[in-house]
This record gives structure tokens, sequence and C-alpha cells, in this order.
């Protein structure tokens, strides 16, 4: 399989996408499994680590189990490596002291690393819950104003942040992919805008890793839907072009009752995320 797709102009050209020691955080979740067997192709070594068992390392990998709420375990997990690829953390909307940890402390930890011993980009899978309170059918760039809609968006708005933060202090170079919804299928009318599939996933992240001079880019990843809420213009030295579209799942899709016109869920872009808690009460 191939991701490369004829693009005029493309940053790629005549750039070496391959690097020494990669990183990938949250190899063991549902994107980490994804792209534990699509990014040896670009690394003569790919370093994986979670908190969850990743079971025996192949040819080409190395296993590193590690909680990035230890700062000092990140400190060693990043020693030695060239790039990251950073998905680990809590993945859903989930109380403020689940998220604290992993996702914040945990992104914070890994930075800190990363200037320490010298890497110079970073792939952060960010989220659409980011923007997750602007309307259905509103279509937004990169430069609006961040609406997260809970603890795990916010948690993803300081992640941005502190890579802009790393690359105007450091010179750490990121790119922050605004993920939509990256599943096998498309499984509902709110993923027929933002769903983003694996070839395209992988483009962005190859994309992500080796055009050269991103600085700080935050782009949205979708595939090449009918529909769009999200507008690429700011990204668009990256060079990605989107092969894959949702309308293969749109007749299985709109077979489904819809979700009531009033339901929060079918009026906010971050779905359903838009009303999950308060907890603890
Ligand atoms: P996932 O929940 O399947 O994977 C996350 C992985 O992070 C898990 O394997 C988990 O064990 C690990 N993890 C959690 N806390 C950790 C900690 N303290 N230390 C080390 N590892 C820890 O999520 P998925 O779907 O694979 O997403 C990957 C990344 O992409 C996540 O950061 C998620 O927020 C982001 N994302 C994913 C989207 C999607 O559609 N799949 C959409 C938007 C963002
Ligand atoms: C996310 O950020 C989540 O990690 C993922 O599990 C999906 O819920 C996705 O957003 C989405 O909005 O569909």
């Amino acid at each position: 399989m191939t991701t490369e797709v004829n693009v005029q102009n493309d940053p790629l050209d005549g750039v070496t996408t391959r690097c020494h020691r990669l990183l990938l955080t949250g190899a063991g979740g549902n994107l980490g499994k994804v792209l534990r067997e699509r990014l040896p192709k670009y690394a003569d070594s790919l370093r994986l680590s979670d908190i969850s068992n990743l079971g025996e390392a192949r040819t080409g990998e190395e296993i590193v189990p590690c909680d990035l709420a230890d700062a000092k375990a990140v400190d060693a997990l990043v020693a030695g490596t060239d790039a990251i690829v950073h998905l680990g953390g809590v993945s859903i909307e989930r109380p403020f002291e689940e998220i604290l940890p992993a996702n914040i402390a945990g992104t914070y930890n890994l930075y800190e690393a990363a200037r320490r011993h010298g890497v110079r980009r970073i792939v952060f899978a960010s989220s659409n819950h980011t923007i997750g309170f602007y309307k259905q059918g509103e279509v937004i760039d990169s430069t609006v104003p961040t609406k997260p809609d809970g603890y795990y968006g916010l948690s993803k708005v300081f992640g941005e942040q502190l890579a802009s933060f790393y690359f105007d202090r450091y010179g750490i170079e990121t790119v922050a992919i605004r993920i939509g919804s990256s599943f096998a299928e498309a499984k509902d009318r709110r993923m027929l805008v933002t769903w983003l599939g694996y070839d395209d996933l992988e483009q962005l992240i190859r994309r992500a890793l080796f055009v050269p001079s991103v600085g700080f880019t935050v782009v949205y990843g979708m595939s090449n839907n009918r529909d769009r809420w999200w507008d690429n213009r700011h990204a668009a030295h990256l060079g990605y072009q989107p092969t894959e579209t949702s309308e293969i799942f749109r007749a299985q899709v709109e077979a489904q009752p819809p979700l009531p016109a009033d339901d929060p869920a079918a009026q906010y872009q971050g779905g359903a995320f838009v009303k999950a808690g308060p907890f603890g009460d």
C-alpha cells in the first residue's frame, strides 16, 4: 500500500522521508495499532510506548513501556529519538483528574524531554474537540479562537499552545493535527463530515514529519468528504491532499434514524462530547 499522492509542487519532492529513530506514544491504542503497521517505512527504528501491553517487539521495533505522567520515565523514553508522533493520553471526555496527569502533565513532560534531548519535530495528535462548540455547518479555519467542548478538548488546546511556545522559545517544530474521527468506518451523520481514513491519516503524519520548515502548524485531519466544516488554507504548505472519502459509508449511515434536531450532539461540531459531564456531583 502507498499513501504517496501526486501533488503539484509537492513540498516533499526531493526530501528524504525517513528518520533514524521515531518514537510513537499511545502505540497500544486504536490509531497506535494502525500506525505501528504503517510507520516502519519512515524510520530505521520505531520506538513504541504505552501504559498498555504492546506484546513482543518485532524486527525494527523497540518497546519502552512508560506512563506519560512520570517525567523521569518520559525523559528516558525520549532520549535518542529524532522525531515523535505523540498519540498517548486519554482520548475521550473524562473527569479533569484523569485528563490532568496523562494529557496535560504528560504532554509537558514530553516537550521538556524533547528540549533536553534535542528532538526537532513532534507530531501532536490534537482533536476536533478543541473547537467542538462551533456549530455544525459553520466553516472555520485554524485561526479561529478555540472553543473546547470539555476537559479533554481543553487538554488538546493546552497541548497546541505548549507546542506553539516550544517552537517560539526553543525552535522545536510541531504539526498539531486536529483529528476529526479516524476509524475504519464513518458510523454516523456527523462522521460523514469528520471522518479521516487511515491512508489519509498516514499521509498527514508523513507530511507532518518530513515537510521542511513547518514551524508550528495546525491542520484539520479529515478526508476528502463531501461536506466540510474545516478549511486547511493555513496548512497548505504541508501539501496534504486527501485521497479517501466518507461517501462510501453514506448509504449505511443515512439508513439510520437522525438525531432529534434539538439534540446538542446534532448541533455542535463536537457531537456527543458537548453534553458529556458534569462528573462527580
Ligand atoms: P486510544 O484511547 O485508543 O489510544 C490512546 C493510548 O494512550 C492508549 O493505548 C492508552 O493506553 C494510552 N495512554 C493513556 N494514558 C496514558 C499515559 N498516562 N501514559 C502513556 N500512555 C497512555 O485513542 P486513539 O483513538 O488511538 O487516538 C490516538 C490519539 O489521537 C489520542 O491522543 C486522541 O486524543 C487523538 N485523537 C483521536 C481521534 C480518533 O478519531 N481516533 C480523534 C481526535 C484525536
Ligand atoms: C476524538 O478526539 C476522540 O479521541 C475519538 O475517540 C473520537 O471521539 C473523535 O474525537 C470524534 O470526535 O469523533
